[in-house]
């Protein structure tokens, strides 16, 4: 298996996140990505290798070009609204919630923050737009090792991305990498793509982007949103819509499920996936299901994510698996290369 893996990702190094009205540490840190690659190569699964460059139509295939300009250029309008903005991060305090427009792009720096995003989690820093461009060219060229007939890659990507929507970022994602992957795939004659997202939390940008598209089929496994982030999409009725309609499957789980339970629904996600006729995967490869996560809610151990990559391995199918998020940071490492193992 071939990793490719974001050299950037620590120029993305947010301070603080909102959290019950306090501003408390990020959970989403470049350690995180460390300890991965460093158990990558304990265990040599396979070669490490930067991304490859792509176009920027590679990106436009998923955001909006209003969206990528203003994550581009965001840091420096920051820092020009007030050159003591330089010592910290931005973060969104103003949205436009139902009966406001959205069609207007605000001349006001914090209205554009809240145009774009979705909560106050989610700093964006002086190497925010550098870092995520890298992690989701990684995405990119996973899934371009699967065209070119690899059977599997991974994509070390920093920071994550299921919650970036077309245009908005928010829960720790800026650019969509899965999506990406996704999109790359399709773009390059695979006519039938699934995504399964196995993070904690339910990968609502990834949804979103997928939502009436009859050619992605979008499984996830999470915290039922009634009580877990992030809380407005993943509920179990939400099964795509128009020419999509039937290609979304959401399987919400409450606080404290275990691997039984957990992997009861694995088995109805790649059944409906094999049903489906997907020709090549992407996986969004969280592991805050982790039952020491600080932030989520589940109970899995770490030699449970062995048995998920050799579940999930055993359909077969070209694979381009995607980081996502995972918070014990000291267990990230062993956890995402347990799952990785399979396919190595
Ligand atoms: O859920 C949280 C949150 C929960 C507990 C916290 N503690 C104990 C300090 C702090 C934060 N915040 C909402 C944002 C969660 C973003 C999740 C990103 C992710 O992993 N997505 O897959
Ligand atoms: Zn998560």
């Amino acid at each position: 298996m071939i990793t490719f893996y974001n050299p950037h990702h620590a120029l993305h190094q947010g301070q603080f996140e909102m959290y019950r009205g306090a501003l408390v540490p990020c959970h989403e840190v470049p350690a995180r990505a460390d300890h991965v690659l460093a158990e990558l190569q304990r265990r040599q699964l396979g070669d490490v290798l930067a991304p490859h460059p792509f176009a920027a139509e590679a990106l436009q295939s998923i955001h909006a070009p209003r969206y990528l300009a203003f994550l581009e250029t965001a840091w420096a309008q920051w820092v020009a609204v007030d050159p003591a903005n330089a010592a910290h991060d931005a973060l969104p305090s103003v949205w436009p919630t139902r009966s406001f427009r959205t069609d207007i792009e605000p001349d006001n720096f914090a209205a554009r923050m809240g145009l774009y995003s979705f909560d106050a989690g989610t700093p964006l820093t002086s190497g925010t737009w550098v870092a995520a461009r890298a992690g989701a060219e990684c995405a990119l060229s996973a899934a371009q090792h699967l065209v070119q007939g690899g059977r599997a890659a991974f994509a070390l990507s920093r920071p994550p991305g299921h919650h970036a929507g077309a245009d908005f970022f928010g829960g720790y994602c800026f650019l969509n990498n899965a999506a990406l992957a996704a999109q790359h795939l399709r773009n390059s004659g695979v006519e039938r793509v699934a995504v399964l997202d196995v993070d904690y939390h339910h990968g609502n940008g990834t949804q979103a982007i997928f939502y009436d598209r009859p050619d992605v089929f979008f499984a996830s496994l999470h915290g039922d949103p009634r009580t877990e982030y992030p809380f407005f999409l993943g509920y179990a009725d939400e099964t795509g819509q128009g020419a999509g309609a039937g290609t979304n499957l959401n399987l919400p789980m409450a606080r404290g499920t275990d691997y039984a339970q957990w992997s009861a629904a694995l088995d109805v996600a790649l059944a409906a996936i094999t049903r489906f006729g997907a020709q090549a995967l992407v996986v969004s490869l969280g592991v805050d299901t982790f039952a020491q996560d600080p932030i989520s809610g589940f109970a899995l151990q770490s030699e449970d994510y062995l048995r998920m990559g050799e579940r999930i391995a055993k359909l077969g199918l070209p694979t381009a698996l995607v980081f996502e998020g995972g918070y014990a940071v000291d267990a990230v490492g062993v956890n995402a290369v347990n799952v990785l193992q399979a396919f190595a």
